[in-house]
Parts: C-alpha cells; structure tokens; sequence
C-alpha cells in the first residue's frame, strides 16, 4: 500500500491574501490534494487581495525571502518544481531569481505565472518597469501561463480584447517561447462566444494544441491561481501538456459554474474546494 514512488515537491512563492481565495490560499491545498508535498514562502501578507477591494492591509515580506532560502540550503533541501505567482516588490523579482539558481537543478520544474495585469491593464500596484522585470523573470522559467493581456505586457503590444484569431493566438505563442521559456499555456484564448480555455505550446517539438470549455458567465478572482495550480499538480503527477492544460480547465470551470450559481460575490474567489474530488479523479484517470 505505501510501494508509492518518492512523493514530489514544489516551493510555492505567492502572496497570502488572508480572504479571497487566491494565490497561496489555493495553491497549497490544490497542490497538496494532488499528493504533492506543498512548501510555500510568502512574498507578503494582505487582509485581501487587491482585486475589487478597498483599505486591505499590505505587509511586505521581501526582506524573509533570501533567510528562508539560505536556511533551506542549509538543510539541504531539494524541490521538484519552484512555482511563483504574484511578487510582492520590484526587488523580489531578483530575489526569486537568485532563488531559481539556489535551487535548480536539472530536473526541477521552474513555473513562473507572470501575475500582473488583466483584462488589458496592469493591476494598480504594479509599474511598466515590474512588467519588464516580471517578463526578465519569465525567460529562466520551463514553463509560463500568462493571461492575453500579461502576453501583450510581455511582448510590448496593444491587448487585443479577442475573439482572436488562431494565427494572432500562434503568433503570441511562438513570440512568448522566443524570450526563452520552454513551454508556454496562455489562458483566456476564444474563438468564438461560447468556447473559452487555454492554448499550449511545446517548444520542444513545436506542438500547439487547445484545451476549451464551454464559456460561463461571470469574472471571479483568483481563477488564474486555480488554473495554475491545477495544471502544475496535473503535469508533476505525469500528464502531458495539453491533457494537463485539459484537467486545469475543467477544474476551473466547474468550480466557477458552482460559484456563479450560489451568487457569490465575484471578488471572494471560486468554490474550488468542491470540485476536488472531480479534479482527484481526472488526475486518477
Ligand atoms: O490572483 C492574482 C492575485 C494574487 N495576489 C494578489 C492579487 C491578485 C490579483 O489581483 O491582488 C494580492
């Protein structure tokens, strides 16, 4: 019963917002329900996240980073994969860098979400110059999932609202691998009004492929946080990119259908939680 292979580990580098479920409130129970041994370092605390609400509290932790890392080295500590999301300062950006070259090796998976804008704005706290250096931090990852509108942002061009053509979608793909990235999955792709989801693309072997699901009304916070989780816990536990991408998808939208349905307020986040056992068993599958 415990023949099991050696238990995989990701270091999660996010932010904790302590209500509104994103970033590390749902990347580490995520993780951790796909048998992934979840070890976090918050890049700061916020009574909220910064997506709809007001007054929430700010607490930087940039100057924990580099003692937490130099403290993990001294116990020697290895990880699977290093997963970052939102960085909570300029100066982080070259922390966690420094962090990716502590840590590597050459079998550890580097996911980087480029966390910084959406619906074709940066997000008020961050400046073109963390664009720049978020989009720097992006060329040491193996794999990217930035949003069309963290695309633009990386590449310097206008956002376009969609619906996108497969060449415009092609094109951004192939433009993301060039700053260096190994594989890219770009969220928020359509074609049309009633399929949404995500495209892939393999540098490898130059693969693209989509993974869509029937659009569902409503825009709910932390939904990227979901997707990238998910899609982390499906590629670590062996799947390829697109079934991975495919898994991230459904999990998502199922728990954005269960939300929209109870009327909870967009800025709270996505009833996840719920959809667990669904996830569990795609990932048995
Ligand atoms: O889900 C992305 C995210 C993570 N963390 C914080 C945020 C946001 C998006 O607004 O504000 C603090």
């Amino acid at each position: 019963m415990y023949n099991t292979p050696r238990q995989k580990r990701v270091a999660a580098i996010h932010d904790i917002s302590c209500f509104g479920r994103c970033s590390l409130t749902v990347a580490l129970p995520i993780i951790s329900a796909a048998g992934i041994e979840t070890s976090v370092i918050p890049t700061a605390v916020l009574s909220t996240h910064t997506g709809g609400f007001t007054g929430y509290t700010y607490r930087d932790l940039t100057g924990d980073i580099r003692p937490i890392a130099e403290h993990w080295k001294s116990l020697n500590l290895t990880f699977d994969s290093i997963y970052t999301g939102f960085l909570g300062s300029f100066e982080q950006l070259d922390i966690v860098s420094e962090f990716f070259t502590a840590f590597k090796t050459d079998k550890t998976f580097i996911m980087v979400d480029p966390v910084m804008a959406d619906n074709g704005q940066l997000y008020k706290i961050f400046t073109p110059e963390f664009a720049a250096g978020m989009t720097k931090l992006c060329t040491k990852a193996d794999i990217i999932v930035p949003n069309l509108t963290e695309a633009a942002f990386m590449l310097g061009e206008p956002y376009n609202p969609g619906p996108y053509t497969t060449d415009y979608i092609e094109s951004t793909l192939k433009k993301l691998h060039q700053l260096g990235p190994k594989k890219i999955v770009l969220t928020g792709v359509t074609f049309d009004d009633k399929l949404l989801g995500a495209a892939t693309f393999d540098g490898i072997t130059g693969q693209i492929d989509y993974a869509f699901s029937e659009r569902v009304e409503g825009y709910y916070h932390g939904t990227g946080d979901v997707f990238g989780s998910a899609l982390l816990a499906a590629i670590l536990r062996g799947f390829d990119l697109n079934q991975s991408a495919q898994i991230a998808v459904d999990f998502t939208v199922e728990s954005i259908k269960r939300t929209h349905a109870a009327g909870t307020d967009i800025r709270f986040g996505v009833n996840f939680e719920e959809s667990i056992p669904n996830f569990l068993k795609a990932l048995n599958s």
